[in-house]
């Protein structure tokens, strides 16, 4: 029979080989620029391997790194095609099998970011035993395809550590906001994240603290490595800023055992197989 070329999928039965280390795909830095991303339809027709639900295995190898994407969403339409545009050519050189989901708050209720990524954690672990669970938001895209989005084994990552916004440093040490990543272990040892922070803020800085909390720390790729460029916005209706966030804060420490994974509820509205991603919309309730 053929040998398998690499260009297409094997002939059956044959097993393919691990793929490299370092993928010999990867470029580097990358321009991101923002003018009017692509539609969808087109975005869809440059990534032909994308298969329904945004996922990808590379076709001639057998990948080390199996990445669910978590992105909470409402209402930014044009930055979440600025994000599969660049991000499924950047997964795709990285030869990691991926799948990105966005998870879609229903409602005019106050935004609840970290609930939302609860929810997503959860929902993409029905669908697979996920070795790496990012947590992205939409309007942040990587400028270099060294930051390679698999996990460190032992402790949570935190890739976005210089954006432009904050003029390619990190804000403050502790600053665990904008993409980072877990491990589902990880995941289920800081008990998630806190379901009670709605509106803008302070999430963040808790899940930094659950992390602490629960004897690991946060490791980062070097700051050369991990630019992103923000997609310029105003505040959103519906997720201003929570000035309940600070008192929240001085809890954590009492608070995260019994707030998180485990005392998480939520009503999964729909789950959608778009070509470039899984929609799951979703019923968080509101702030009580
Ligand atoms: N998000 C949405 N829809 C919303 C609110 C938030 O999708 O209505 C998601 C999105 O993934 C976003 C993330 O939540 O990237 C974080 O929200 P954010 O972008 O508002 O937070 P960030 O700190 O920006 O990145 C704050 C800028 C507020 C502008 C204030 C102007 N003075």
């Amino acid at each position: 029979p053929p040998r398998n070329s690499g260009a297409g999928p094997p002939a059956s039965g044959q097993p393919l080989r691990d793929c490299p280390i370092i993928s010999p795909l990867l470029v580097g830095p990358v321009s991101v620029h923002l003018s009017s991303p692509l539609s969808l339809e087109e975005i869809r027709q440059r990534n032909p391997l994308v298969l329904p639900g945004g996922r990808y295995r590379p076709p001639d190898c057998e990948p080390r790194h199996h990445t669910a994407i978590v992105v909470p969403f409402r209402n930014r339409l044009s930055h979440l095609r600025s994000l599969l545009y660049h991000l499924h050519p950047f997964l795709q050189r990285q030869q990691i099998h991926y799948s990105i989901y966005i998870v879609q708050q229903w409602g005019n209720g106050t935004f609840n970011r970290a609930k939302l990524l609860n929810v997503g954690v959860r929902e993409a672990l029905k669908d697979e035993d996920w070795s790496c669970i990012f947590l992205h938001d939409v309007d942040l895209l990587p400028e270099n395809d060294h930051n390679t989005y698999t996990c460190h084994k032992q402790f949570p990552t935190h890739l976005s550590v210089a954006m432009d916004k904050f003029r390619y440093r990190l804000p403050y040490p502790q600053y665990f906001g904008g993409v980072s990543a877990v491990t589902p272990d990880q995941y289920m040892k800081i008990n998630g994240f806190p379901n009670q922070y709605w509106g803008w803020g302070g999430e963040d800085d808790d899940i930094a603290a659950r992390v602490r909390l629960s004897g690991m720390k946060i490791v980062r790729p070097p700051v050369a490595i991990g630019h992103y460029k923000m997609i310029k916005h105003k505040g959103d209706k519906g997720n201003e800023q929570n000035p309940r966030r600070f008192d929240l804060l001085k809890k954590t420490r009492l608070n995260w055992h019994s707030d998180g994974i485990n005392s998480l509820t939520y009503e999964l509205l729909s789950k959608e197989l778009e070509p470039l991603y899984t929609n799951l919309t979703v019923n968080i309730g509101e702030d009580p």
